[in-house]
């Protein structure tokens, strides 16, 4: 398929939740020796394409749990070409998604960019508390904690953490870094974070500042 079509079948594919084939749109597209970023990008314009229908009421919850998957599917295909060896030697970051929030899109595409880099991640999923945030960090003792939050309700829990990590003296190892969509570099100054950012390429520099490498 022509390079153009095809992009434009992969971002209709995520949109309208079409996982029977968004697999063989990728793998296609890969073979045809597209770039994975450019596959990748398609399929994150499908999921802005969804979130927009479902703003403006054309689009239900059904839909936006089926883009969900079909983004997920494409990206089981696309992933192997876009990652990298050396995992681990610039750092350990932990990451997870806050509680009551089952978004993790965002946070996987930041995993998966840092793991390219060359971190070691450590993703411990969705709907995670302050106590499971806590137990987290003094598991694996990361360089890095990120916290993802979609949803206005749930990213206020981002601060109860970064308290409790205070208190329990886990800060001195351990930065935290903050992102998902409701949250801002404002939002992050009030609650005390060491860093925001609006997207996973944003989030892998602001990382490795906090690093410092
Ligand atoms: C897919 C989706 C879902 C899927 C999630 C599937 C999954 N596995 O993640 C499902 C269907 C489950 C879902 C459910 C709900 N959703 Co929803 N969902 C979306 C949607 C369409 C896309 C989100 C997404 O994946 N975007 C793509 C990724 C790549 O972008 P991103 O998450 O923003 O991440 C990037 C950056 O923010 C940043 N980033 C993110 N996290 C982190 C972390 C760190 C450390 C760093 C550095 C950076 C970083 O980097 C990422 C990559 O560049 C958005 C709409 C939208 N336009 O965002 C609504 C949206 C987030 N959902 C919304 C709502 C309301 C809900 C529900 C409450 C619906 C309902 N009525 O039940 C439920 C809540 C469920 C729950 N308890 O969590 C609202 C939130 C409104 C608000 N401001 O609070 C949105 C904005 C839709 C809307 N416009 O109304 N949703």
């Amino acid at each position: 398929m022509e390079n153009t079509n095809i992009f434009i079948s992969i971002t209709e594919a995520v949109r309208d939740g079409d996982s029977y084939d968004i697999a063989e749109l990728v793998q296609s597209s890969l073979d045809s020796g597209n770039d994975p970023y450019k596959v990748f990008n398609a399929m994150i314009v499908g999921l802005e394409k969804c979130g927009k229908l479902f703003e403006e009421r054309e689009f239900f919850l059904p839909d936006l749990i089926m883009a969900g998957e079909a983004f997920t599917t494409g990206m089981e295909v696309v992933e192997p070409h876009l990652a990298q060896t050396s995992i681990g030697q610039a750092g350990k970051v932990l990451l997870g998604t806050v509680a009551g929030d089952v978004h993790d899109i965002g946070k996987n595409l930041v995993g998966f960019l840092l793991k390219s880099a060359g971190f070691q991640v450590i993703d411990i999923g969705t709907d995670n508390d302050t106590d499971k945030f806590t137990r987290a960090v003094k598991e694996h003792q990361p360089d890095v904690l990120g916290m993802s939050a979609l949803l206005t309700t749930t990213m206020l829990g981002m601060e109860d953490v970064i308290k409790t990590m205070d208190k329990g003296g886990l800060r001195k190892k351990t930065k935290v870094i903050i992102g998902g969509g409701p949250v801002s570099k404002r939002f992050a100054k009030e609650i005390g974070a060491d860093a925001y950012a609006s997207d996973a390429v944003e989030g892998v520099k602001k990382i490795k500042e906090l690093i410092g490498r």
